[in-house]
This record gives C-alpha cells, sequence and structure tokens, in this order.
C-alpha cells in the first residue's frame, strides 16, 4: 500500500472519557490536559482559598514575632511564618497553571469575593497561642492536607507534598511550646489552658460544614479532588488530638467529649455553626484587620513587583 497516499485517522476520542479515564486510573490532570469548566473552577476555588489562607495566617503568629520568649523560639518561629508564605506561593502557582493570575486573585480576596479559612479570623492573645495554633490549627491542617497530595490535579497535588512535610515540623513545634510551658509555673499552665479553651472549637470549624450541608464534597470526591469527607477528617482530628490533650495535661473544653467504644471513636458535642458562618461570612472578630492589612501591604508593595517585572522584562529581551 502506498502509505504516503494513505489518510490515517485517528479514532475520535471524547475528552470527557479521557479526562475520566484518567481520573479513575489514579493518573494526574495536567494543565495542558481538557477538563471540565467546573473541575476548574473547584480547583481555582480551593486552591486559591487555601493559598489565601497561608498568606493571611502569617498575620496571627506574626504578631508574636517580637515579642517571642527567647531566641531560639524566635527563630523557630520567624521561619514558620516564612514556610507559610512559601506554601501560599506554590499553591498561588498552582492556581495559576488552572488560567487565573495573581493579580485577579489577590483582587478577589481583598474585594471579599475569595474566602480563606475562617480560622485565621482569631486573635492571638498570649505567647500559649503560638503553641496551640501550632499544636491544633497545623494539626487540622495537616489531617485535611495529607489527602490532598493525591488529589487528582497534578500542580496542586505536588505543591501539597511539600507542604505537608513542613506541616509536621510546625505542628511539632506547637506542642514543644505547650508541653514546655505546662512543665513551668501555675501561671504558664493557665495561659495554656485559657488558650486551647479558645482555639479548640474554632480548629474544628477549619474542616468545613458537616457532610449533610457541605455544597462541594460530593462533587470534589468524585473528582478525586478530595478523598475524605468534611466529618470524617474532623473525627480524625479528634480522636488524634484527645490523645495528645492527656499527654500535655490539658481539658478540652467539651463536656460531651467521650469515647464510644461501639464506633471507635470520640464522641463530641455540637460545633456552633452559627459562629462559623458569621466568621465566613466576614463578621468574625478579626476579619476586618486581617483583609485592610492583606491590602495595605500589596498596596505598599506595588513598587516592588513593579521593579521586578521591569527587571524580569529587560532581561529576557536581552
Ligand atoms: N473557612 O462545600 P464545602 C492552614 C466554605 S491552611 C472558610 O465543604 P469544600 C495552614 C467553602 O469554601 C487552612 N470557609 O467546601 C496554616 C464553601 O464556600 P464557597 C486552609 C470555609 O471546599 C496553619 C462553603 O464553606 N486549608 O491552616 C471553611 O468542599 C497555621 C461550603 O463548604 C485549606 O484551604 C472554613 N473553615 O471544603 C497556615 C485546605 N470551610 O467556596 C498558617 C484546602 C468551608 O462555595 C498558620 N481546602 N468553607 O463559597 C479544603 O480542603 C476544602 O476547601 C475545605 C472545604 C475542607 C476547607
Amino acid at each position: 500500500m502506498d502509505t504516503m497516499t494513505t489518510t490515517e485517522t485517528r479514532p475520535e476520542v471524547d475528552p470527557g472519557d479521557l479526562f475520566q479515564a484518567i481520573i479513575d486510573a489514579e493518573q494526574k490532570i495536567e494543565p495542558r490536559d481538557w477538563m471540565p469548566d467546573d473541575y476548574r473552577k473547584t480547583l481555582i476555588r480551593q486552591i486559591a482559598q487555601h493559598a489565601h489562607s497561608e498568606i493571611i495566617g502569617m498575620q496571627p503568629e506574626g504578631n508574636w514575632i517580637s515579642r517571642a520568649p527567647t531566641l531560639h523560639r524566635k527563630a523557630i518561629l520567624m521561619a514558620k511564618v516564612q514556610d507559610e508564605a512559601g506554601h501560599g506561593l506554590y499553591l498561588y502557582s498552582a492556581a495559576e497553571t488552572l488560567g487565573i493570575t495573581r493579580d485577579e486573585m489577590m483582587e478577589l480576596l481583598h474585594a471579599g469575593k475569595h474566602k480563606y479559612s475562617s480560622i485565621f479570623n482569631y486573635p492571638t492573645l498570649s505567647w500559649a497561642d503560638m503553641g496551640t495554633i501550632g499544636w491544633l490549627v497545623d494539626g487540622a491542617a495537616i489531617t485535611n492536607q495529607v489527602m490532598l497530595q493525591r488529589a487528582s490535579y497534578g500542580p496542586y497535588s505536588r505543591a501539597m507534598v511539600r507542604i505537608c512535610k513542613e506541616e509536621s515540623f510546625h505542628q511539632r513545634q506547637g506542642f514543644d511550646i505547650l508541653l514546655t510551658m505546662m512543665g513551668g509555673s501555675e501561671t504558664q499552665r493557665e495561659m495554656v489552658q485559657d488558650s486551647v479553651d479558645r482555639w479548640w472549637w474554632p480548629s474544628l470549624m477549619m474542616f468545613g460544614p458537616n457532610d449533610s450541608e457541605s455544597t462541594h464534597t460530593e462533587q470534589s470526591m468524585s473528582w478525586k479532588i478530595k478523598r475524605v469527607s468534611n466529618d470524617d477528617l474532623r473525627q480524625q482530628f479528634i480522636d488524634m488530638t484527645v490523645e495528645q490533650s492527656k499527654v500535655l495535661g490539658v481539658t478540652l473544653p467539651d463536656p460531651d467529649l467521650q469515647w464510644n467504644e461501639k464506633r471507635g471513636h470520640y464522641d463530641f458535642g455540637e460545633i456552633d455553626w452559627d459562629e462559623f458562618w458569621a466568621v465566613v461570612e466576614g463578621n468574625g472578630p478579626m476579619n476586618r484587620e486581617r483583609i485592610e492589612n492583606k491590602s495595605r501591604a500589596w498596596d505598599e508593595g506595588a513598587w516592588v513587583r513593579k521593579a521586578v517585572l521591569a527587571h524580569a522584562a529587560k532581561e529576557s529581551s536581552q
């Protein structure tokens, strides 16, 4: 046969079928692959929200860098806050691969049209809060993020592998602050207990609404973006943390917390969902201040971005 004149046609592959086959085969969707519009939108929403959380999340701890009790603690806290900046940057880069720019994400955040985690709208009132944030907030973050290392979108999943390594150190340093304080004076132990009392419930809210109220879980799980539901992750976190609280010698502020032999899990009390939604909708104790600080820093840094971009443009034209 004369191969020069043969017009070979490839069998038509429906892009939707190919997308689903990649998901089913536990492989990764990459930026140039076809993907449903809603998959792209869901990823932009979740990754941008996650990136914003890391960046806004620098503020509560940044508040204590200049007041850390020792040089050693100060060096660790600075490193942790810098890690959070790094996590934000990996995540913004992952979101950019989906066709949104960093400037657009910033505008949406500053205008209140993008969310960030509710937890960062609570104030940090004492040094013990640095320990509690590491122990509970990073602890909840890791519990949620381990599954995201297996997210079906390649750039997100790879960013999460790096982030999780650093989060483990964050949780450990928080626990260490609290353990040290619990071995100190009565006043220090009271500071720890007060801090745990304030952060326990907001940490449980980090996992999002109950599964029955969650708008995105079912679809995100079928796309293998999320692998475990909000309620299952929350339960995992509680089961792990109750045991750690015993080692620390602190009381968790929930009278209904009790081991349930039949379920093989701890039962716990009802979360104040009105408080959760008030914070998510912008009416928490620190929402306004967090966003004001963030947008001021963005405006004040405009000249730096301009200079860096001008330099990059000059380099590439040479
Ligand atoms: N805060 O249908 P679902 C960290 C919203 S990183 C605010 O269940 P989904 C590290 C949700 O967006 C912490 N909003 O939503 C660190 C949706 O509204 P929308 C951040 C929340 O996406 C430590 C609506 O409620 N981690 O802490 C919250 O399936 C220390 C319905 O909810 C991530 O972002 C909330 N807590 O599940 C840094 C991880 N929960 O968007 C500094 C990645 C829910 O339709 C210091 N994200 N909403 O307007 C996720 O895994 C998921 O997005 C969930 C929510 C689990 C957060």
